[in-house]
């Protein structure tokens, strides 16, 4: 009777990326891989130019004429409205009389083939009347130019608070932008269906904001617009708001000529036009007692948010929400402009703001304490936060692991002896030095709009045994997928062989939430947990009443096989799952999830906005050629805080990849616009990101296995993000080692901490 073909083994075994094997041997469909269909269309996007103005005149007639091109659209061929501002209604998709970022869509050109549509786009002529042009976030704060209302947090009286302190420091900090760099770049297939309806394969992360933004282009309700996604070749964020225009576009022509259509950005258009990580100018000031307590802390952060809102006000907050890091500090006072320049909308990028409020109080620490002579991590570590600290947003934290990461990280890699050994290797060498920084991160679990915190999945057990299952999260590379596979084969006790997991898509599971905020197994993966565990009750039920006649017996069903009473009996999934098909039970269950226990007040800027949060520490260690500044990662260890980690190599996937992203981040990756808002780092050449060479020679990472209850699906805790701003204490090490060659150094705390900035940091250029 049993089913010999399932390797049950597998359930126990090591489970990696489910994804994976497609990956490697080219079987992975992405959006440019999907056949062509009879008389598809190729889109290509007209933009702006210039990075402010008024658009006096725009002639299109001469290539819309060229040998293969079907029709050029422009503002006044939408149906519906010219609008996609996700937030806040401040974003058209096509400019009308205005643009306001260098890279603004303008134009869509339909052709028959690619090359039509290139030929086309040379052929366009505009004329833009230039209005002033703003690319600093605090020169636009002084004109008045916000995107959203400012926020401050607050808690406790700094005013008071920084006059009983010792010692205030006070300072400026600057943190660039960063582009996704994904490796498919943007874009979308689309074809006009039955009903007046539309069909879209996007690389987005968020099918849900796909459909409601192509509906509301093309001026039709969202069950006309079915938007399905396979998986992508990577988002980090890039893809949460800003993949919306490209299928909206490429709806709009499929809806309007009746034709399939696509649209896939080339890789300079993909960088000119899409927004970045938002850069950050911040202010800090910071006060301490005679101890090193941090008593009071002031920062006000002037966000560089680019043309239109994007998400920009969701990053904003969540920059708050992380200005004090993993610190407790009983004065708090955090003020944020999200401020309107002419740079493409800026957006989500892992994180998302968190890592640009870490880097402020990380540096305003460090400041203290270069200032002090002392090390950093003296206050590190004296201002760690405790179980029942209240955080600046009203949060009480439970269960926290800042300082057991913290200590794991002092004892387990030894830095008291790093340290010894980078003095003695810096009074031995004049012109290599080397230097270190700790880096702790506490990162909260959850969107920070408590509304986005819920999910759905729909399970089908097929006659055969095999399940399918869909929930609402997106692939794109994480893994989420595996981890939908492994919640789904334990909760039934199967197999991962019988599950196949369906794509995404909005007719199977509606009103998702973007896959983001690391959240996205969790939610889902709990959604997906309800769903299985209804089915799982009408197997039991039925093998209560059917089997055993025994209502009060106890069944379980464990790697396939059907247990009353704690003993195997002859039924196994395959036979149990036919005899429940033939007795007429319902072999579908639809899941549902939202968080418990969240909320938040914004009228006074407290709650509980975080489902849990996560924490770690790591170390990092660099070596700077004083000669040329040329630097080189050495070390990164970290102890992370992962739950009880459902699948390792998925999760050390993530804290390996976060790391190498966060310390490109902070160190090579320089995002440059000119005065003009034009793009120069606007290809691969120019802009430089971490490739195998630059990962540390020795990366480890640790997991703190922790058994304590939390919201995490699995206790798996959330692994998206947090990992990322390890790559802070990179900024730091080389600062550090510059300050060993040149103790009166004037490098500032600016970021990316390019090798230029180094040179000029070791000679006071
Ligand atoms: N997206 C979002 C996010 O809409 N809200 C969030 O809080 C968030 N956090 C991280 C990344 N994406
Ligand atoms: Mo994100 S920055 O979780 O899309």
């Amino acid at each position: 009777m049993i089913d010999d073909k399932v390797n049950i083994k597998k359930t126990e075994m090591q489970f990696g990326n489910a994804d994976a094997p497609g990956h490697v041997t080219c079987k992975s469909i992405y959006v440019d891989d999907i056949p062509a269909m009879e008389g598809l269309l190729y889109l290509r996007v007209f933009d702006s130019p210039v990075a402010h103005g008024k658009i006096k005149n725009i002639d299109y007639a001469e290539a819309e004429k060229t040998d293969g091109v079907v029709k050029i659209f422009c503002y006044k061929d939408i149906p519906g409205e010219n609008q996609i501002g996700g937030i806040i209604a401040d974003e058209p998709l096509l400019a009308g009389n205005e643009v306001h970022f260098c890279g603004q869509p303008i134009l869509i050109i339909a052709a028959e083939n690619e090359d039509a549509a290139e030929e086309a786009l040379h052929k366009i002529k505009v004329e833009i009347e230039p209005l002033p042009v703003i690319t600093d976030p605090r020169v636009a704060f002084a004109q008045n130019k916000l995107l959203s209302p400012s926020r401050k947090f607050k808690i406790g009286d700094t005013l008071s608070a920084f006059t009983k302190c010792k010692y205030v420091f006070e300072g400026k900090t600057e943190t660039n932008g960063q582009e996704h760099l994904y490796l498919e770049t943007q874009g979308a297939y689309a074809y006009p269906t039955e009903h007046d309806s539309v069909k879209i394969f996007s690389s987005t992360q968020g099918p849900t904001q796909v459909q409601r933004t192509a509906a509301r282009v093309l001026g039709v309700s969202m069950n006309k617009v079915e938007v399905d996604v396979s998986r992508l070749g990577g988002g980090f964020g890039g893809k949460e708001d800003q993949a919306s225009a490209w299928a909206a576009m490429t709806a709009l022509v499929a809806y309007i000529l009746k034709r399939p259509a696509k649209c896939i950005l080339h890789r300079m258009e993909d960088m000119r036009m899409t927004g970045k990580r938002n850069p950050y100018s911040s202010d800090h000031k910071i006060g301490l007692d005679e101890n090193y307590n941090i008593l009071a802390y002031e920062a006000t952060f002037y966000q560089n948010g680019g043309a239109a809102a994007d998400l920009s006000p969701a990053i904003l907050e969540r920059t708050l929400f992380h200005c004090t890091n993993s610190y407790f500090i009983p004065n708090v006072t955090a003020t944020a402009h999200s401020c309107k320049t002419n740079l493409p909308p800026n957006t989500a990028f892992r994180g998302f703001g968190g890592p640009q409020g870490m880097f402020v109080i990380e540096a305003a620490i460090d400041h203290a304490a270069k200032s002090l002579g002392i090390d950093a991590s003296l206050i590190q570590r004296k201002n760690m936060m405790d179980d029942g600290n209240e955080m600046p947003y009203g949060q009480i934290i439970k269960n926290s692991e800042a300082k057991s990461c913290w200590d794991e990280a002092i004892s387990k890699y030894d830095i008291e002896t790093i340290k010894k050994e980078i003095k003695a290797f810096n009074a031995k060498n004049d012109f290599i030095k080397k230097g270190m920084a700790l880096m702790p991160v506490c990162f909260g679990i959850s969107f920070t709009n408590t509304m986005m915190n819920h999910a759905r999945a729909l399970v089908h057990v097929y006659s055969d045994g095999s399940v399918g299952v869909s929930t609402g999260a997106v692939e794109m590379g994480q893994g989420v997928n595996s981890k939908m596979i492994q919640v789904a084969a334990k909760t039934f006790g199967i197999s991962t062989d019988r599950i196949k997991l369906e794509t995404t898509n909005t007719t199977r599971v509606a009103n998702t939430s973007p896959s983001a905020a690391s959240s996205t197994a969790d939610l889902n993966g709990k959604a997906l947990l309800h769903a299985c565990n209804q089915i799982n009750e009408r197997l039991h039920s039925f093998i209560k009443t059917e089997i055993a006649s025994n209502t009060e017996c106890m069944v379980e069903i464990k790697d396939e096989r059907v247990y009353i009473n704690d003993e195997a009996t002859v039924y196994n999934w395959k036979n149990l799952i036919q005899q429940i098909f033939m007795k007429r039970i319902n072999l579908s269950a639809k899941g549902h999830y939202a968080t418990p226990v969240i909320h938040f007040d914004k009228a006074i800027e407290k709650g509980h906005p975080f489902a849990y949060h996560v924490y770690g520490t790591a170390v990092i260690a660099a070596t700077v050629d004083c000669i040329r500044g040329i630097y080189e990662i050495d070390a990164v260890h970290a102890i992370h805080d992962a739950g009880t980690s459902i699948n390792h190599l998925v999760d050390l996937g993530q804290c390996e990849g976060g790391i190498v992203q966060g310390i490109g981040w902070m160190t090579m990756e320089e995002v440059v616009y000119n005065e003009e808002g034009k793009l120069l780092s606007n290809a691969l050449s120019t802009y430089k990101i971490p490739d195998i060479y630059s990962v540390p020679k020795d990366l480890t990472v640790q997991f703190l296995n922790t058994d304590k209850n939390n919201l995490a699906i699995l206790k798996s805790k959330a692994v998206g993000e947090p990992p990322l701003m390890y790559g802070i204490g990179a900024f730091f090490a080389i600062r550090n080692a510059v300050l060993a060659f040149n103790p009166g150094s004037n490098i500032k705390y600016n970021a990316p901490i390019t090798p230029e900035k180094v040179l000029m940091g070791l000679y006071n250029m």
